[in-house]
């Protein structure tokens, strides 16, 4: 019986035959546990030799199934590596993944500057009520300023429907759905019927800030605006506040930051066509909640005052992957996305 079992054991080649070995051998009808349960029905002289005798042979072939287990599991294993092994130097021909799209990076990226300011996220449709996009932004039907940012209607009547010229509805969107203290950015898409170039697209991003607080001033917005701009390009980078109009801030100021391609420096600048000879490039416009703003809103201007701004994303990501033209944002070429797909 023990010689049949160890000879069985060694015998197994792979686990499942050690696994049927183990069981013809030990399991309740194998010979030795057969000849374990009739010890007790032999004389008293007999019963202890061959107890002794069956437990030395059950306690032998335990250990010989061990130690084969162990040997069986080790070479199962050695041959799993062999097998799984890849050849990473094989050539392939799977599909190029796609990539990410820098004006999606740099909009998260954004995000993440101000969320970690502890701001919020907010938004708002693209196709929005003209009163939202521009009446509630101090901008009424004959303000001259409406023909500042060119329009596309989608429905020339009353309640008239529009194609978001800027992401500053967001602000009035919020405003009118939250109280102070207000800390949010929007970032999204807008619509212009502006030529397409170097700089300019018909559809382009924006992303807007708005705060409003008691104690706000235009400080506060130039601290924050500088934040921003150190978090993506790094410290040290150049910008200007130009006085400007919006009829939703007041006072009001445009932001500029230095062209990346000439650097505004002689004579590179005089034929640069991505700043057009200036050597600034306009990021977006900011300036201090106009009161009215406020009011229309149903905010008490008296105690609270705020804060807002709309940059354009797309500029920013030109000037982070020092792309010269806007245009080869929007070609949809994933080359173009790959390049920079890894970066955030
Ligand atoms: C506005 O749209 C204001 N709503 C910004 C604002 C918000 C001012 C809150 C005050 C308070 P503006 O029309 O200047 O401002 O546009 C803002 C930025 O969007 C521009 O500086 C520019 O960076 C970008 N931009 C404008 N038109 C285009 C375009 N056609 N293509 C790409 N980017 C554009």
């Amino acid at each position: 019986m023990r010689e049949d079992a160890l000879t069985a054991i060694a015998q197994a080649t792979d686990l499942a035959a050690l696994k049927q070995a183990r069981a013809d051998h030990t399991g309740d009808r194998s010979p030795l546990a057969l000849a374990n349960r009739e010890i007790g029905a032999l004389p008293p002289q007999a019963r202890q030799e061959t107890g002794q005798r069956v437990g030395q042979a059950r306690g032998a072939v335990s250990q010989a199934l061990a130690q084969r287990q162990q040997v069986l599991e080790a070479e199962h294993e050695e041959r799993s590596l062999v097998a799984d092994t890849v050849d990473v130097t094989l050539p392939w021909d799977r599909q190029a993944p796609g990539a990410r799209h820098p004006i999606t990076t740099t909009s998260e990226r954004l995000m993440d500057v101000f969320v970690a300011m502890g701001w919020e996220i907010a938004e708002g449709p693209v196709v929005e009520a003209e009163w939202l996009n521009f009446d509630a932004l101090n901008l009424g039907a004959d303000h001259p300023a409406r023909t500042m940012q060119d329009t596309f209607w989608t429905e020339p009547a009353e309640n008239a429907v529009v194609l978001r010229t800027h992401t500053s509805p967001v602000q009035a969107r919020t405003m009118l759905t939250r109280t102070p203290p207000i800390y949010v950015v929007c970032p999204g898409r807008v619509f212009r019927t502006d030529p397409f170039d170097a700089t300019h697209s018909p559809m382009f991003h924006q992303i807007e800030g708005l705060v409003v607080d008691e104690g706000i001033s235009m400080a506060h917005l130039r601290g924050s605006l500088d934040h921003m701009l150190a978090a993506l390009f790094g410290e040290g980078i150049r910008t200007r506040f130009r006085p400007s109009y919006f009829p939703f801030t007041e006072p009001s100021a445009e932001m500029d930051m230095v062209c990346f391609v000439c650097r505004g420096e002689e004579p590179a600048v005089e034929t640069c066509r991505t700043c057009r000879g200036e050597g600034w490039i306009e990021l977006g416009g900011c300036g201090v909640v106009n009161p009215r703003v406020l009011t229309a809103c149903g905010i008490d201007s008296e105690r609270y005052s705020g804060f807002a701004f709309g940059f354009g994303i797309d500029r920013m990501a030109m000037f982070r992957h020092d792309a010269a033209d806007l245009r080869d944002m929007f070609e949809g070429d994933v080359r173009f996305s790959s390049a920079f797909g890894s970066e955030v």
